[in-house]
């Protein structure tokens, strides 16, 4: 915002989530001297980040799309508490276009990109042709597949193995594996049915499949004052079901100066595409360590803290003031100083052994401390973990001068963590920090999926 208006940091904001991202953003609020809104189901009405914005609005009843994604009840609190822009977090809203306009359109400013931006991204095929225009690296690919020849011509000339992914997808749904000619019609088929109905978008594309790849994923920071960030990597690869479960940064296998690399090209697309906030750029990485770029998201995510850990940077608090209009304020460098490692562990209330969501009273609740670990938690004890939305309850991140050191003091930081009542994932972490792959930092996305087959021939015991 250059020019005779004086850039006016928001007095209010409406944070329209729940759980531990809307505790992260009272905070962030917090410390820029800006009142906070939180929003509720009703099941939510005791929930910790309700308790810990200034204000708080009930928004409707547990099922997510008559509260948490009521673009209506969410616009009627802002206006009624006077906030001054919306804070959509992760998950829900934070991606849906329409929902920025709206908000855009009511006279209050949305935390994230513009519109159009997430409109640019969002589209997989749009975002692989600025990806190819900017010089991101990309796998063979196709454009809109029209029929079933046209997916056949194209994956003969792509090669095998192939997989079909939806135009408006994203999040692995709806993705097909083909590895033979002969598969690529069905494929087809059921991809772009299932685009119809999950995206209500059924074009779909093919691109060269990478077995057993790495997810590894830049974090950038961008102003609308032209100034573009580019905070390093993030290791995602340890996740089941498209869901992560431990992140890191840096990842092993970069290079400062393949990092230096990445982050001129990445930089370059992320100003030429007008985008203007937090965002994250996804890649896989193959066994010889190239990258590829596969999507780009828009939002805060839920593995942000590795990177704050190990830049300094306060990613929540500086995608507010760029939303507000300010200009980044961070050294003149493509790359950040990196300082030491960082790990996350997302603490899930689920079956240790199904991993189906785990509901219920908290009865006890004791989270780690100490040197170099910090907790963003959206629980306490004595709280119901209610059932009808996803069940993380907390992320532990810690940092140590290495990578060895990061893994022995989660290790600790995991056995002190007690959550009683509720059955949660943390002694799956805890196992999970003494596989040896794990440990070498040689994973890929399929070393989870091993790790739980491997320990189903030897059952636990149900006290996880
Ligand atoms: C792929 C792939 C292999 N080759 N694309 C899944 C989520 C979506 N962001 C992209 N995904 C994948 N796309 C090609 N060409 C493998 C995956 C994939 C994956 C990616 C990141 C993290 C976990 C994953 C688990 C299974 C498959």
């Amino acid at each position: 915002m250059i020019g005779s208006d004086s850039i006016q940091m928001f007095r209010k904001v409406l944070i329209a989530n729940r759980g531990e991202i809307a505790m992260r953003i009272v905070r962030a609020c917090r410390e820029l001297g800006i009142g906070t809104v939180a929003v509720h189901s009703d099941v939510d009405a005791h929930a910790l980040h309700v308790r810990f914005a200034d204000e708080a609005v009930c928004i409707g009843p547990a099922p997510a799309a008559k509260s948490y994604l009521h673009i209506p009840s969410l616009i009627a609190a802002a206006e009624i508490t006077g906030a001054d822009a919306i804070h959509p977090g992760y998950g829900f809203l934070a991606e849906n276009a329409k929902f920025a306009e709206v908000v855009q359109q009511c006279g209050l400013t949305f935390i994230g990109p513009t519109a159009d931006a997430m409109r640019l991204w969002g589209d997989k095929l749009r975002a692989r042709a600025s990806a190819a225009e900017f010089g991101l690296p990309l796998l063979p690919g196709s454009d809109a597949i029209v029929d079933a020849a046209h997916a056949e011509r194209e994956a003969e000339r792509i090669g095998f193995p192939a997989i079909v992914k939806a135009r408006g997808g994203g999040g692995g749904r709806g993705m097909r594996i083909v590895r033979r000619p002969e598969e690529v019609k069905r494929a087809w088929e059921a991809a772009t049915s299932e685009a119809a109905s999950a995206f209500a978008n059924p074009e779909v594309f093919l691109e060269r499949y990478v077995e057993s790849p790495r997810h590894v994923e830049f974090q950038v920071l961008a102003d609308r004052n032209g100034q573009v960030w580019v905070l390093g990597e993030r290791e995602c690869s340890l996740q089941r079901r498209h869901q992560k479960l431990m992140e890191e940064s840096p990842c092993l296998q970069m290079t400062d100066e393949r990092r230096a690399e990445m982050a001129a090209v990445i930089r370059r697309a992320v100003k030429e595409t007008g985008y203007t906030s937090l965002g994250t750029l996804e890649f896989l990485m193959d066994a010889n360590g190239a990258l590829y770029f596969m999507e780009m998201n828009t939002r805060v995510q839920v593995e942000h803290p590795v990177t704050e850990m190990v830049t300094g940077v306060d990613l929540v608090v500086e995608q507010i003031r760029a939303a507000a209009g300010e200009t980044l304020t961070l050294p003149s460098k493509d790359v950040w100083g990196f300082r030491g490692h960082a790990i996350e562990c997302r603490i899930m209330a689920e079956d240790p052994d199904t991993f189906a969501p785990w509901p219920g009273k908290i009865t006890e609740y004791h989270p780690p401390g100490g040197a170099g670990v910090r907790v963003d938690s959206g629980v306490y004890g004595g709280w119901t973990v209610p059932s009808a939305y996803d069940s993380l309850l907390a992320k532990v991140i810690v940092s140590a001068p290495t990578r060895e050191r990061a893994i022995m003091r989660m290790r600790r930081a995991l056995d002190e963590f007690i959550i009683g009542g509720i059955h949660t994932n943390i002694a799956l972490h805890r196992r999970l920090l003494e596989d040896a792959e794990v440990c070498a930092g040689s994973m890929t996305t399929s070393t989870v999926e091993r790790f739980v087959a491997e320990r189903k021939l030897k059952p636990t015991n149900r006290s996880d």
